[in-house]
């Protein structure tokens, strides 16, 4: 069994999505094993954020990612990483299918209202961040 992290956007959050996200997640049959609102602090957003430290939108990813109120999920499944990711489209919605999560909720690269770890071991680090006192 592998664990992923998911963080619904403060975009997702103002716009009403969390239930209609967390929904597909819990048809799809994840088991959930952490679930929590929170507001990222700038150190926090910059420690996920890190390996984009140098790129030029490190500023603005770091000033959305802290605008509002986030939900942290940490979902359990076999391939659970691979399965968030296809279930949540391309990085840019432009070019997420229909069908996935970006595909359905979103237009725009800088407010694409999901993040879903990349690999088992990006899972484990961000658990860490999101999840520091362990999981259900
Ligand atoms: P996250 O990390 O949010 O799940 O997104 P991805 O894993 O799908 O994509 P990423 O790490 O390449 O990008 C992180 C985050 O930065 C935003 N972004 C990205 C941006 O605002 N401008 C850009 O040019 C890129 C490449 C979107 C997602």
């Amino acid at each position: 069994m592998e664990t992923t992290l998911v963080l619904l956007k403060p975009d997702a959050v103002r716009r009403g999505l969390m239930s209609e996200i967390i929904g597909r997640f819990e048809r799809r049959g994840f088991r959930f094993r952490g679930m929590r609102l929170l507001q990222l602090d700038r150190e926090t957003a910059e420690r996920h954020y890190a390996e984009h430290s140098e790129r030029p939108f490190f500023g603005e990813l770091v000033d959305f990612i802290t605008s509002g109120p986030i939900v942290a999920l940490a979902l359990e499944a076999d391939g659970a990483v691979q399965t968030v990711r296809d279930m949540m489209g391309k990085t840019n919605p432009l070019e997420s299918a229909p069908g996935t999560i970006r595909g359905d909720l979103a237009l725009v690269l800088s407010e694409n209202v999901i993040h879903g770890s990349d690999s088992p071991e990006s899972a484990e680090r961000e658990l860490g961040i999101y999840f520091p006192d362990g999981l259900l």
